[in-house]
């Protein structure tokens, strides 16, 4: 059962880790701790600076601590890692993967085929499509195949359509030299090299609605063509640059818009990740308490997604504190949980809060997932992480656990694997009488998938 914290409780626990103090409170609720019982994955980039080591020890404390799934800022991108052409740099990125595998998180490799940060090299290409098109497979072959099996996700395709209007961003170089098949390609190219990653769109403003004028709504029309063609597309990013602007109308775009971009979704078997939630302020306006209320509560709101949503399965900040944000150069401030001296803000606490107080939906059912469309199932690959969420259909099994003995009650004959949180499998077995040992499994949580023919249920265990 979930320890709730007091009030009290909670506001001194908050206190203790934003000074650092964190082993009595990391070691009982924490972002990360809570996003696992819930099955999600939370998690915030690691700034530049902290691969040069220029952030004070309880940076890296409190990320190691409350997030369990990490990307880098700026060092896997093209000019990080391969500066000059043909010259592979994976120095930073080995550092961030290494402190990914000794704390236990996910890794999102971000970001193979953008038209920011690409090198000089690069851009001198411009006219010539077939060398553009072996530099960006030369490219995709070499980075996934170095973190094959490490880097877990991949946006391959990052930001590829236009701000204003419901059309591909003409000024890239990818699209001015190669043409929107740039995108069919670097898909199929990453998935030939690393078949078990993730592979995501990744874009922003996808938080303003999918009317057919609206980015999601263009890009929605898209990913219907990607999966009908067999393009190996398994996700959408959506970045989420919000602003609030302490006006009457207080947020561009929402939250409902987005969860609307989820269901649709859905119903291709395309997951959605939130991959950079900030929630600036316009600088220089004096942010009052009730504004980091308000900002709160927009965190929780697209919190809510992501628990809510089947398909939906992280939440990931651009960043931990105030101090180290981007967001002074989009002329916004104060945009993410933490302050400039690594103390929880509100939205912090919201999140918490909301992690603590989250009641999954009661009703754990085999689905038949070639019938049912509100059901994630992977098809283009085999898993590597499963799908974390359990599915929600007709039919009615049930599970519980007690000690190592798993007991399901309502299939006669199912197969049973069982996975960390990092999707890593730790067993395999059949249950044909109702219970299940289940032998050598150590104590804690774990997602279980209950196979029978071609329906499957996905759900989370602990044991104690
Ligand atoms: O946070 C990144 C910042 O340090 C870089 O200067 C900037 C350069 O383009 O990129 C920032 O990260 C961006 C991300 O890679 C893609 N989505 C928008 C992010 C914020 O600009």
């Amino acid at each position: 059962m979930k320890k709730r914290l007091t009030i009290s409780g909670l506001a001194l626990g908050v206190t203790l880790l934003g000074v650092g103090f964190s082993n009595t409170f990391a070691a009982d609720e924490t972002l990360r701790s809570l996003a696992e019982k819930n099955g999600i994955y939370v998690g915030a980039i690691l700034n530049s600076q902290w691969f040069s080591g220029g952030l004070p020890g309880n940076y890296e404390q409190i990320h190691k601590s409350q997030f369990n799934v990490v990307v880098a800022e700026n060092e896997m991108k093209f000019d990080a890692t391969e500066p000059s052409e043909g010259r592979f740099s994976y120095g930073n990125g080995d550092k961030m993967v290494k402190y990914a595998q000794q704390n236990g998180m996910r890794v999102r490799g971000h970001a193979l085929a953008w038209h920011s940060q690409v090198p000089g090299w690069v851009n001198n290409y411009r006219n010539d499509k077939q060398k553009l098109l072996k530099v960006l497979k030369n490219h995709i072959q070499n980075v996934v195949g170095h973190w094959k099996g490490k880097v877990a996700e991949w946006d391959v395709v990052n930001e590829a359509i236009s701000n204003n209007e419901p059309m591909w961003r003409s000024q890239s170089v990818w699209y001015q030299g190669i043409g929107p098949d740039f995108i069919d390609s670097a898909f199929v190219w990453t998935h030939a090299v690393d078949p078990d990653a993730e592979l995501c769109y990744n874009d922003y403003n996808l938080e303003q609605g999918i009317s057919p004028k609206a980015k999601a709504g263009f890009l929605l029309e898209q990913v219907k063509r990607w999966v009908k063609n067999g393009i190996p597309i398994h996700c959408v990013g959506s970045q989420t640059h919000v602003e609030d602007t302490t006006t009457d109308k207080h947020f561009i775009g929402s939250p409902d818009s987005l969860r609307a971009l989820a269901k649709e979704l859905a119903k291709l078997n395309i997951k959605l990740k939130i991959t950079e939630l900030d929630i600036g302020f316009k600088s220089g306006i004096n942010v009052s308490k009730s504004d980091l209320e308000r900002q709160g509560k927009t965190f929780r709101e697209y919190l809510d997604i992501v628990l809510e949503e089947p398909n939906a399965d992280t939440y990931l900040i651009w960043g931990v504190s105030d101090k180290w944000s981007w967001l002074g150069g989009l002329n916004r401030q104060k945009g993410l949980i933490y302050d400039d001296n690594l103390k929880p803000k509100p939205a912090f606490d919201s999140i918490l809060v909301r992690l603590q107080t989250f009641e999954p939906p009661k009703d754990t059912t085999v689905t038949d997932t070639t019938k049912q469309d509100t059901s994630v199932t992977d098809t283009t690959k085999q898993d590597s992480t499963i799908a974390i969420h359990q599915t929600a259909g007709p039919g009615s099994v049930t599970t519980h656990v007690a000690g190592h003995t798993l007991f399901i009650a309502g299939v006669k004959s199912a197969k049973v694997e069982v996975f960390d949180m990092q999707g890593r499998p730790v067993f395999s077995g059949k249950c044909e009488t109702g219970a299940l040992e289940l032998k050598g499994v150590s104590e804690g949580v774990y997602m279980v998938r209950i196979r029978e023919q071609s329906a499957s249920l996905v759900r989370k265990i602990a044991i104690k």
